[in-house]
């Protein structure tokens, strides 16, 4: 004991953070920011395994960029001024992590935070610590703080509570203790009855701390700008009477207020087992009351109580004022930091406009619904696709007819063999390698207004011709005159000779299940006529299905006029062929790929060269 160094840390003073976590890095900074630090604490981060890459935090208003890297040795050797290494790693991996720090040139103090390290582990790094001269804080504990220059992850907890307890700034005080959660506690206390800490350290409640509360005390002994120290031990050990004997030998000579804590042990008849692994009842030398009584006869200002240690703690520090050893401290005008966006929406303290509008799902509660129904109903109640299609789509439930006439689109849009457009594309793409999501998107950017994908533009045109109540041979011509074909007429293959078996089957359906057939009757009337002019003029599927939704539209009484125009108008439509389509397309992707199909090269003679 006393071989620790009396300053592990300064206002320039920077940590590497292993198996960082998000919380506990921003405070780091924010800690920073109201200490009005120049640099920020921490330098790097290391995420074992991971590709690297940087990590943004702010830095009080500033967005900051930190480094992460993933291994301990490339850390320190790109930040060669950062001496702490904050380990944040489980109690399974902490051993092996610990042992490459503290084998690092560059770090000095390793600081442990998990719970539960076996103590032969602990012990083992205790004794590389020495060998390499390093400081061990911890494990199990929250780490330490010095006042307005560098604050350990977590420690203090919040930044309110950091503000509360003027931690930005220095005090006068080296405060140590087993306990983080207590000397989060003790920071408030020693800020109202101090000018508070200089620094303060949570040596962590395991049998083997990687450094003692007599360590940090001997250390505050050597620590000019501290000028009291306070301790507080816990039943179970005997660390405190390292701090009897520096008193008694005179190692330490400032005023030591100390409570050991754990009195409570007494009412119970057998040995108890406390919160801290090494907060123990074991022997009578280990009680509370016998280190309390310990540390008294030594010269150190004991309490009756806990609750009494306040008192104590104020008279003593009294006295060093009325002495002149205390000089009130100036206060700093701290930085307000700003709220982070999250926090002020949640305290109602910030208002913005959103900037996306969604209307048709909601996945911010306990289950997705889309278009007001839960998920779990569309399972249980059997809604098929062209239900979902419905509320997601149209905003409503449509009546089973109609999902089910979305359906049938679906399924017989589903593929036309591999020699159409979009199946092509989709083949020539898998088989140059490319992924499934490629090779179908590949095929889908054939979707248009000469391959599957005229369905809207039919509904347009046939809409617009039956409303204004031209005559089939009005329409047509006038669309010739205009230099346009009919979206919805024509086929490559299928002709008046060869008819297009999903076509008839559409119609069949629209004859059983709709009240009206108006757009259709209207549709078949101009096929009429451009059959007249070549055979293979005919309804295709795609004029077909655009026709038939006007018809399913204007009768099922669920759309206004209005709203028939708007699903036209922005073109829902090919979005049947497009969900259709994937289906197949994806299945040739597939195909390819599985019978591992090499690269696609179209034959010299199947193309005319006119160069
Ligand atoms: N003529 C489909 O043309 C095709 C005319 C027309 C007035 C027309 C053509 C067309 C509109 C777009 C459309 C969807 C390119 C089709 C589909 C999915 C598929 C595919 C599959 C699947 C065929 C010969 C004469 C000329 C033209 C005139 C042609 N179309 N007049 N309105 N619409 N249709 N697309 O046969 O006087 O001699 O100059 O663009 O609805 O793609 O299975 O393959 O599931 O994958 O090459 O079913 O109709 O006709 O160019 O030789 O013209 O007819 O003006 O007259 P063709 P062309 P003229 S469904």
């Amino acid at each position: 004991e006393g071989h620790l160094p009396a300053r592990l840390f300064t206002k320039q003073s920077q940590a590497l953070i292993y198996n960082y976590k998000e919380a506990a890095v921003q405070r780091m900074l924010d800690f920073d920011n109201v200490s009005q630090r120049d640099t920020p604490s921490v330098a790097g981060l290391i995420h074992p395994g991971a590709e690297g890459g940087f990590y943004k935090a702010f830095f009080g208003f500033k967005e900051l960029v930190i480094p992460v890297y993933n291994s301990i040795a490339d850390a320190c050797e790109s930040c060669p001024n950062a001496d702490v290494f904050l380990n944040f790693a489980s109690h399974r991996s902490a051993y092996q992590s610990s042992v490459k720090a503290l084998n690092q040139p560059s770090i000095r103090t390793v600081v442990i935070i998990a719970e539960g390290v076996p103590e032969n582990e602990a012990r083992a790094l205790i004794a590389l610590a020495k060998k390499n001269n390093k400081v061990i804080i911890g494990p199990a504990t929250v780490g330490g703080i010095q006042a307005g220059a560098f604050k350990i992850g977590n420690t203090a907890g919040t930044i309110d509570n950091i503000m509360a307890c003027k931690l930005y700034r220095s005090g006068s005080v080296g405060f140590v203790s087993k306990s983080g959660g207590l000397s989060n506690e003790m920071y408030n206390v020693l800020s109202k009855n101090t000018d508070g800490i200089y620094e303060g350290i949570a040596i962590g409640g395991d049998a083997f701390p990687g450094s003692t509360l007599t360590d940090h005390a001997l250390r505050f002994e050597k620590l000019l700008e501290v000028k009291m120290i306070v301790i507080l031990g816990e039943l179970g050990g005997w660390d405190e009477y390292g701090i009897v004997e520096a008193l008694k030998s005179g190692q330490i000579t400032k005023p030591v207020c100390a409570w050991v804590s754990g009195t409570v042990a007494r009412i119970f008849p057998t040995e108890v087992q406390f919160g801290h692994a090494g907060a123990k009842s074991g022997g009578e030398t280990e009680s509370a009351e016998a280190k309390n009584a310990a540390l008294k006869g030594a010269g150190a200002i004991v309490p009756s109580s806990f609750e009494d240690f306040a008192n104590v703690i104020a008279d003593t520090y009294g006295k060093l004022v009325a002495a002149g050893s205390v000089k009130p401290v100036e206060e700093p005008n701290p930085p307000e930091l700003p709220l982070d966006f999250k926090t002020a929406v949640k305290a109602g303290k910030v208002r913005k406009p959103t900037s996306i509008i969604s209307t048709i799902c909601d996945d911010r509660g306990e289950e997705l619904t889309y278009n007001g129904v839960p998920i779990s109903n569309i399972c249980q109640e059997q809604y098929n696709v062209g239900d979902v299609i419905g509320l997601l789509w149209f905003k409503r439930q449509l009546p089973a007819y109609a999902s089910k006439f979305i359906e049938m689109c679906l399924k017989l849009t589903a593929d036309h063999g591999p020699c159409v457009s979009g199946a092509h594309n989709t083949i020539v793409a898998a088989r140059a390698g490319k992924d499934l999501v490629s090779s179908l998107v590949s095929g889908l950017l054939t979707i248009g207004p000469r391959f599957g994908g005229a369905i809207d533009d039919s509904a347009r045109v046939f809409k617009e011709a039956y409303d204004r109540k031209l005559s089939p041979e009005e329409f047509v011509e006038g669309m010739k005159a205009k230099g346009k074909r009919i979206p919805g007429i024509g086929h490559l293959i299928k002709s008046a000779d060869d008819i297009d078996k999903r076509v008839v089957i559409l119609k069949n359906y629209s004859k059983e299940h709709f009240s009206s057939s108006q757009y259709l009757d209207y549709a078949l009337e101009v096929e009429k006529y451009t059959l007249q002019k070549a055979n293979n003029l005919i309804l295709n599927v795609d004029g077909c299905i655009g026709v038939l939704f006007l018809d399913l539209l204007h009768s099922c009484g669920l759309f206004k006029k209005e709203e028939i125009e708007e699903i036209v108008n922005v073109g829902y439509l090919n979005g049947f062929f497009i969900v259709g389509r994937s289906i197949g397309l994806i299945g040739h992707a597939l195909d390819q790929k599985r019978m591992r199909q090499p690269l696609y090269r179209h034959p010299w003679e199947d193309v005319l060269y006119d160069v």
